[in-house]
């Protein structure tokens, strides 16, 4: 084979760093530098640097395993194992009811699989029930964006944009550890004399960046957008003429946030008054700012007011819709943004259309080729479809997650899972949920298939096959194609990428996320292209370029007006007491990736974060008599978990934090709050009540 590079992009974070991968002789795939790639301009973190690793077929699913007599996985023939899971399938459908199949996707598969997903859920499945585990990522920023702007995009413009604004709000991103090679664009921010304010409740990596670092006590972020927009408006720095052209509901988010008096906020927050005052300086001063919002106030029970609150004060200073000035979210999954477009979502049709709306369903359904009203309505969100398996859902198809480390009140979600009458999960790795099922489908990955995502700046990329899979190995849309025809759909599921991704194309025309306009060829010359990109088909009209930069001149809502939203500070749904009077926070180290499903099997990235950790204060230590290195347990209403403390002044004397990355004794999310979202459905990951306890051994 010639070793020749193959440009593509990496298979984890919504980054989607460009790389290049070269086959070497020994069947080993090597990453090499790709310079022209204007996101990263070649620098890569560890695990986009290792990531070849988990294409060895040491760590990795070769054959389809199924459940045997005696309780074991077993290896299977591809036909065994397919019929298997289409007779359970049409068995649990005739007995309970299409709604009691469920399918569970994920933000990292790219457009054409979640397409084709949500487009097997409802037409070949005929269920409602389908939903993903983007719901645990940006779901409240998303909900609060297109609230505001009628129109959701992680980042309503590029990242070489952040350089030349005045000042950069970050909450709750720790972007020095989930996206290394962004930190590039604050670093170059602050050489241009702009400034950077980090919003954390630890002293992070990213928080030692900043000009000015402000720790809230979790969970309050809301109190510290409303305390803030409080100082704007008596300091007389909101810009009326924008609060007028541009914008509606200014005067009941005004009285709301006046009610917020900055002493109080304080009190809530732990911010002090004078810290708020410089925060308001930095950030109205210069003629152009920007707030980024990440997963510390979106993964929240009030997350989608609290956004909307970091909004309004956009809004309220002029400074969204204008170049160089804008709120943004920093999506976190590989396709995080364009898995949240193309219908693998309980509410949506492909082109980000609602699943509610008539005209969305003739639209899609005429593409489809199926009647409009054979369309299920919208399904159950993520945590309340798991919480439903084993009663209301019997059988379960899930792509793309692994839950049983990931999802909220963990040992709980375990449990419905292992109740259900039959689960088949489609991997590369017998991840902890895979271990569960009574069907694993092995699947291809990234550098072994073709497919687009959608980065955080709403840039589809095309990611392309550099190496040849090993045997015994099909991709999820081969899967798919599979299934729809033992299940009698023998048209409408095509294996080839590009052909799905046409389909794609016509299904979101028109839509909110429009892709009609981007094509593979397109993929292929240019570094991506931003939606909405419509096609432009008539004769000699030149193509769109694509929407680097939205709302300049308007904003999606029907009359072009972003909106305000009138919200109040509210506690979170578990505030400490006698019983749990500590505060867990929870998150991500640099080496290791989500549910550590593919980073765990890499050495070089076990070595560096080897396992859990519980983050506190010296005082809190010292209380519990534990010094570094001590495991500690870590209570809450929902379970124990017990991990080596590591003692650091960076953390709030109140507040204790672990990473979620891990199974076992050690798992974060055994302890966390299901409590969710009312309008995002986002379970409350940032902030539970615990108590922490020195264990003896
Ligand atoms: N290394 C690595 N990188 C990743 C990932 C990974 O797993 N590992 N995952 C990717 C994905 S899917 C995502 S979503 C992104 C997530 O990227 P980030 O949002 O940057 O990651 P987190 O660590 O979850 O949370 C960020 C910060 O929120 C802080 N925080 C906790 N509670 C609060 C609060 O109440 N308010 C505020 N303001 N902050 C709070 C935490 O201390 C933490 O430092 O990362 C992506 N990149
Ligand atoms: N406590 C706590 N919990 C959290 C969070 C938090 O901050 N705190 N963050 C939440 C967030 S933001 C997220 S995004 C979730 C993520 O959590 P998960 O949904 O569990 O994400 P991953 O670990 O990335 O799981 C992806 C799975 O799909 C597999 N996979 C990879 N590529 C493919 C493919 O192409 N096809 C198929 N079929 N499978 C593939 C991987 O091997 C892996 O097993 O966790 C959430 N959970
Ligand atoms: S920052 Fe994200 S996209 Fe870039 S190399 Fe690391 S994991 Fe991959
Ligand atoms: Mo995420």
């Amino acid at each position: 084979m010639q070793n020749t590079a193959t440009p593509t992009h990496c298979p984890y974070c919504a980054l989607q760093c460009g790389m290049n991968l070269t086959p070497a002789a020994d069947g080993t795939v090597e990453v090499t530098e790709r310079a022209d790639f204007p996101v990263n301009r070649g620098a890569l973190c560890g695990k986009g640097r290792t990531a070849p690793a988990v294409l060895s077929s040491r760590v990795r699913l070769t054959s389809p395993l199924v459940r045997s007599g005696d309780g074991t996985l077993v290896p299977a023939t591809w036909d065994e194992a397919l019929d298997r899971i289409a007779r359970h399938l049409a068995r649990t459908r005739e007995e309970h009811g299409a709604d009691a199949l469920g399918v569970f996707g994920g933000g990292g598969l790219t457009n054409e699989k979640a397409y084709a997903l949500g487009k097997f859920a409802r037409v070949v499945l005929g269920t409602s029930q389908i939903d993903y585990n983007g719901r645990f990522c940006m779901s409240s920023a998303a909900a609060a964006g297109t609230k505001a702007f009628g129109l959701d995009r992680g980042l309503p413009f590029p990242l070489e944009d952040i350089p030349r604004t005045g000042c950069v709000i970050l909450v709750g991103s720790n972007l020095a550890e989930t996206m290394p090679p962004s930190l590039r664009f604050f670093s170059e921010l602050k050489e241009n004399g702009g400034t950077l304010i980090v919003v954390d409740p630890r002293r992070t990596k990213t928080a030692e960046q900043a000009d000015l670092h402000l720790a809230p006590r979790p969970g309050t972020d809301l109190a510290l957008a409303l305390g803030l927009l409080h100082l704007v408006v008596a300091g007389g720095r909101v810009d009326e003429s924008y609060v007028e052209e541009r914008t509606a509901g200014w005067e009941e988010a005004r009285a709301a946030a006046m009610a917020h008096w900055p002493e109080q906020v304080e009190r809530i927050t732990g911010v002090s008054v004078p810290e708020l005052r410089e925060a308001v300086r930095l950030f109205c001063e210069p003629e152009h700012a920007m707030v980024l919002t990440a997963r510390g106030p979106e993964q929240q029970a009030k997350g989608t007011d609290t956004v909307g609150a970091w909004i309004n004060l956009c809004l309220a200073t002029g400074r969204a819709g204008r170049p160089l000035s804008g709120y943004g979210c920093l999506t976190g999954q590989g396709n995080g943004q364009g898995g949240r477009e193309h219908g693998q979502k309980a509410d949506q049709l492909p082109g980000y259309r609602k699943l509610t709306d008539p005209a969305a369903r003739r639209h899609v359904a005429e593409v489809w080729g199926v009647d409009p009203d054979s369309l299920p309505g919208p399904g159950r969100s993520a945590y309340e479809l798991l919480d439903a398996l084993g009663t209301d859902i019997r059988s379960l198809l899930l792509m793309g997650s692994n839950p049983v480390v990931s999802a909220p009140r963990a040992a709980h979600v375990e449990q419905r899972l292992r109740s259900l009458d039959f689960l088949a999960v489609c991997d590369v790795v017998l991840s902890e949920t895979a271990a569960l099922a009574d069907v694993v489908l092995p699947v291809t990955q990234w550098a072994e298939e073709t497919g687009t995502t959608t980065s955080l700046e709403g840039r589809v990329l095309l990611r392309r096959r550099a190496i040849t899979p090993p045997d015994g190995v099909r991709s999820d849309l081969e899967v798919l194609h599979e299934l729809a025809a033992r299940l009698g759909v023998e048209k409408g599921f095509p294996t080839e990428a590009e052909e799905v991704f046409e389909e794609l194309r016509r299904a979101s025309a028109g839509g909110l996320a429009d892709y009609s306009g981007i094509t593979y060829r397109r993929l292929a010359q240019e570094n991506g292209v931003f939606w909405p990109c419509p096609a432009r088909e008539e004769a000699g009209e030149a193509e769109h370029p694509g929407t680097a930069r939205l709302f300049l001149d308007r904003f999606a809502t029907e009359d072009g007006r972003a909106r305000f939203v009138p919200v109040s500070h509210r506690p979170s749904a578990e505030e400490p007491d006698d019983e749990y009077p500590v505060l867990l926070t929870t998150g991500r180290v640099v080496a290791q990736y989500q549910s550590g499903a593919q980073t765990r099997r890499v050495d070089e990235l076990n070595a560096a974060a080897p396992g859990p950790f519980v983050e506190l204060h010296p005082r809190l230590a010292a209380r519990l008599g534990a010094a570094e290195g001590d495991p500690v347990a870590v209570v809450s209403r929902r379970g124990r978990a017990v991990a080596p403390a590591r003692i650091t002044t960076g953390i709030r004397p109140d507040t204790v934090f672990m990473p979620f990355h891990w199974p076992g004794e050690g798992r974060a999310n055994t302890l966390t709050n299901p409590a969710l979202d009312p309008t995002s459905r986002m379970p409350e990951f940032k902030v539970c009540a615990v108590r922490v306890e020195a264990v003896t051994r």
